[in-house]
């Protein structure tokens, strides 16, 4: 059901949760409008994600609760998994530099695909429109 090519349409609280991150203002307000597509093929439990924005493009592979490294956009590595619970995926991941945990979660709401992010206390979400 998340397969597709989906495009960012707008954040929520994206400014603050990047802050906290550690971002500074000039990436922040890069990143606001970075164009990010996310090209989602699942087959079974494995997923392949190809990953577009102004910064990058990236291929991502990985199987559910199998834990896997990612480097975001700025360089940050962080290690961990996703998990299916009904019809959402949960990710939890942790920072390599300073091993906090940041968690996400992809569900379909409404024809949106909704990416809810959280790390150290604050909460944001990027939605997606299906291309
Ligand atoms: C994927 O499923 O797209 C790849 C794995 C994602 C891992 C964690 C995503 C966290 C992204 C946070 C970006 C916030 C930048 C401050």
């Amino acid at each position: 059901a998340f397969n597709g090519t989906w495009k960012v349409e707008r954040n929520e609280n994206y400014d603050k949760f990047m802050e906290q991150m550690g971002i500074n203002v000039m990436k922040r307000k890069l990143a606001e409008h970075d164009n990010l597509k996310v090209i989602i093929e699942q087959t079974g439990d494995k997923f392949h994600i190809k990953e577009s924005s102004t910064f990058r493009t990236k291929d991502i592979d990985f199987t559910l609760g199998v834990q896997f490294d990612y480097a975001l956009a700025d360089g940050t590595e962080v290690s961990g998994a996703w998990e299916m619970e009904g019809d959402v995926l949960k990710g939890r991941f942790t920072r390599k530099d300073n091993s906090k945990v940041l968690t996400t979660t992809r569900a379909l709401v409404g024809g949106e695909l909704v990416q809810s992010y959280n790390y150290d206390g604050v909460d944001a979400k990027r939605i997606f429109k299906k291309a």
